[in-house]
């Protein structure tokens, strides 16, 4: 039997469906053997063997459930030229975009791309971050899409986080095989995900289904070999144009389908009807300058789930700060804060197919952050202020002091 700590005395946010952010004003949370045995208010908390007085808004650990945060070398020249008025396809297609970044991570050692990317990383956990997804992508060879896989896993070893991979070998079409798509996607199913289960690398398998990446029938493809291996699918869907890449996504029961800034009623239905989670990107829509945002209101009224997520990657989303996402989101696509909160605990939990954690309640992982903020709404107010105070993985004090 481990010991018990009780925080007691914030205002919690458990995000229980009882109404919004699930308060309650005066709570109390019992942690034992890394999960939660108790939750509710102070004045009927359990004893325990340790209390630690908190003040302030205690919140699950967030859950960055979409990043591309592993990668070597960085794109801020093609930034600086986006700004000066070359376009992102003219970018793209003079060898540069995604492709640049594929160079510099085929070129980077396993260490050398852990090392690049934990400060990356380090910024997410800052902010309250327990949990964070990472997709591969930037290989599009064997060889290096297990190399980042690998580093992806590294990562969880040297810092107190959960890392879940995804499997992202169809994010492009690499040179060698710019004239023969067929042949690249027979190697991501026939080469890459046999190697990658081998060594248990990835939680789930990713895809950007767009005109200038993956048709509809070339991802479906990768998500019939996903599935033959038992592996959860997921997509990057209707960011730029309405394929219907997220009714086919939904039909093989996606955990999540993301950006979805095109997507249509047929569409909202789908993954209404498969339970997948719509993660909205606003990090991307921001870089990019879109205009087409994400239909929201139909995702409410077809009550599917929101998740939110920074993108983080060197091309259309260096955003490192998941509680700027929350306020993008609420800013550039009208989430109430509420559902920002929802978007980065909850509902990421649930894109990521995750059931102890994500919530403060009793069984779950004790995955907490305390904010020296009076309201949980607060989180979502200002940019570049950080008001965490502390965070708990798995019942550990992993930064701060509460
Ligand atoms: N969608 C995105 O926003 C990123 N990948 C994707 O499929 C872009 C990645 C990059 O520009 O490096
Ligand atoms: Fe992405």
């Amino acid at each position: 039997m481990g010991s018990s700590t009780l925080l007691n005395g914030a205002k919690l946010a458990t995000m229980a469906e009882t109404g919004p952010y699930g308060r309650i004003e005066n709570g109390a949370v019992l942690i034992e053997n890394g999960n939660i045995a108790w939750v509710g208010p102070a004045t009927g908390a359990p004893q325990a063997d340790e209390v630690v007085s908190i003040k302030g808004v205690l919140t699950p650990g967030l859950i960055d459930c979409h990043t591309h945060l592993v990668y070597a070398g960085d794109r801020a020249d093609e930034f600086e030229k986006r700004l000066n008025g070359v376009s992102y396809a003219e970018i793209a297609k003079a060898g540069g975009g995604i492709l640049a970044t594929v160079r510099s991570t085929r070129a980077a050692s396993e260490a050398e791309l852990v090392d690049q990317s934990l400060p990356r990383l380090d910024c997410l956990l800052a902010e309250g971050v327990t949990t964070v997804e990472i997709k591969s992508g930037y290989g599009l060879d064997v060889a290096t899409e297990l190399k980042m896989l690998r580093a992806a896993r590294a990562l969880a070893r040297v810092r107190p986080v959960t890392v879940v991979t995804s499997f992202l070998g169809a994010h492009a079409f690499p040179p060698e095989f710019k004239h023969d798509h067929a042949a690249y996607v027979r190697l991501v199913c026939d080469e890459m995900l046999p190697a990658i289960t081998a060594e248990d690398l990835a939680d789930a398998v990713d895809g950007f289904c767009e005109g200038i990446a993956f048709s509809v029938a070339e991802t479906e493809q990768v998500f019939e070999a996903a599935a033959a291996r038992g592996l959860a699918i997921k997509l990057h869907a209707e960011q730029l144009s309405n394929l219907g890449g997220a009714a086919m996504a939904a039909r093989h029961g996606a955990l999540s389908v993301d950006h979805i800034e095109y997507l249509g009623e047929a569409g909202v239905e789908a993954i209404a009807a498969s339970g997948t989670v719509a993660t909205l990107l606003p990090g991307a829509f921001y870089y990019l300058k879109e205009k087409q945002v994400p239909p929201v209101d139909l995702l409410r009224r077809h009550g599917v789930p929101i998740a939110v997520a920074t993108d983080l990657n060197p091309g259309s989303s260096p955003v490192h700060s998941l509680l700027a996402i929350m306020n993008m989101a609420a800013v550039l696509f009208g989430l109430t804060p509420a559902e920002a909160l929802a978007g980065v605990t909850v509902n990421a939990a649930r894109a990521l197919g995750l059931s102890d954690r994500g919530r403060i309640a009793p069984g779950l992982r004790a995955d907490l952050a305390l904010w020296d903020v009076a309201e949980p709404g607060e989180l979502v107010y200002a940019l570049g202020r950080n008001p965490l105070k502390a965070a708990w993985a798995a019942g550990e004090c992993v930064r701060g002091t509460p």
